[in-house]
């Protein structure tokens, strides 16, 4: 079989980034290897969930008070098996986990970032085959190497994220990643188990016709919000609609839609949930600089995302992110 050399996969890319910057450590290429095959395992159990007793509460809750279902912990510990014995990752915070893990061996403390995820976004829509994802961002330590990683080097706003990208188990299982330099997806290819390079220098369009929110919360919504949602749904030809709402209720793929397609996902403030739902180190960071890195916008309403000073690992924020043009109009009637 002719190997199409046309086809990069993750490694050939990273690899190929690495040799355009000759001082670059490679610390980073590794990073996005090793979070690559934790991936790939976490795709064998998410494609078979249906199928074993995988399925099911684990009797514990997380840190969310959510009940934990044994998918989630299963990926939540490939991701930090992962990186704990890489040579790019001084300690993990996680959406499961209460508070940082600190890898504290002679290379972890010797080595340049910390890493911020979020397991299996959306796994409350697992046993009902909607598609779920990882979502990851990567901060370089602030602290002193060869000491171990500290709260501070994960409390960074997320203007100083190095990378950030997200795994969707769909239809087919794609990997996208930012760095400053661009957005660049990968399928997994499950013939060869690679992920090759099928979305390359990803660009959100600047406007769209979607917007993305829950309805079943619209009276919980700020005025600025119901005004702006009713006007999106107002919009005919000469006001460049009309508009079509589509929200899948899994943040991961709400999200590649609207990277891909263009269009506004939001999740506002509500009565019950003042600051929002979503949290803002691991699904709102992560994603907010994906999409400006395309050519997005995102921010809470009010500040750009990316400016936020976090204060806790866990802390939620309004998000209102996708096409640039229609993040503005809606900060207008906000
Ligand atoms: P709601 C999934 O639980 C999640 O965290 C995101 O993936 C998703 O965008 C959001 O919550 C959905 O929340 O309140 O609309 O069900």
């Amino acid at each position: 079989m002719s190997i199409n050399r046309n086809v990069l996969t993750l490694d050939e890319f990273t690899i190929q980034q690495l040799r355009m910057f000759p001082n670059a450590t490679g610390e980073l290429s590794a990073l996005l290897r090793d979070i690559g095959l934790a991936s790939k395992r976490i795709n064998v159990e998410v494609s078979k969930a249906g199928l074993l007793d995988i399925l099911g509460e684990a009797g514990t809750t997380n840190v969310q008070g959510e009940d934990v279902l044994k998918l989630d912990l299963y990926s939540n510990n490939q991701m930090m098996g992962v990186l704990r014995h890489g040579i790019s990752c001084a300690g993990v915070a996680s959406e499961e986990m209460d508070d940082i893990v600190v890898f504290d061996d002679e290379v972890s403390n010797n080595s340049k970032y910390v890493v911020m995820f979020d397991p299996l976004d959306g796994s409350g829509n697992f046993d009902i085959n909607v598609s779920i994802g990882t979502i990851f961002g990567v901060y370089r330590r602030l602290s002193k190497p060869g000491t171990p990683c500290t709260k501070e080097d994960f409390l960074q706003p997320g203007v100083r994220l190095v990378a950030a990208g997200y795994v969707i188990y769909g239809s087919s299982t794609m990997l996208v990643y930012a760095t400053r330099r661009g957005v660049n997806g990968f399928t997994l290819d499950t013939a060869i188990g690679e992920y090759c390079l099928s979305h390359p220098d990803i660009k959100c369009p600047r406007n769209g016709k979607i917007y993305s929110l829950n309805h079943g919360n619209f009276f919980q919504y700020s005025q600025g919000v119901r005004d702006y949602v009713t006007a999106c749904q107002q919009k005919d030809k000469s006001t460049g609609g009309p508009y079509t709402e589509r929200y899948v209720g899994s943040m991961v793929s709400d999200m590649h839609r609207n990277l891909i397609k263009g269009g506004i996902f939001m999740y506002p403030a509500t009565v019950a949930k003042p600051e929002g739902k979503l949290r803002l180190m691991y699904e709102c960071n992560p994603f907010s600089f994906i999409m400006e890195v395309a050519g997005g916008r995102a921010t809470d309403g009010k500040n750009r995302i990316l400016n936020i000073q976090p204060t806790e690992l866990h802390q939620r924020s309004p998000l209102f992110i996708g096409s640039a043009d229609m993040v503005k109009e809606a900060e207008s009637f906000l």
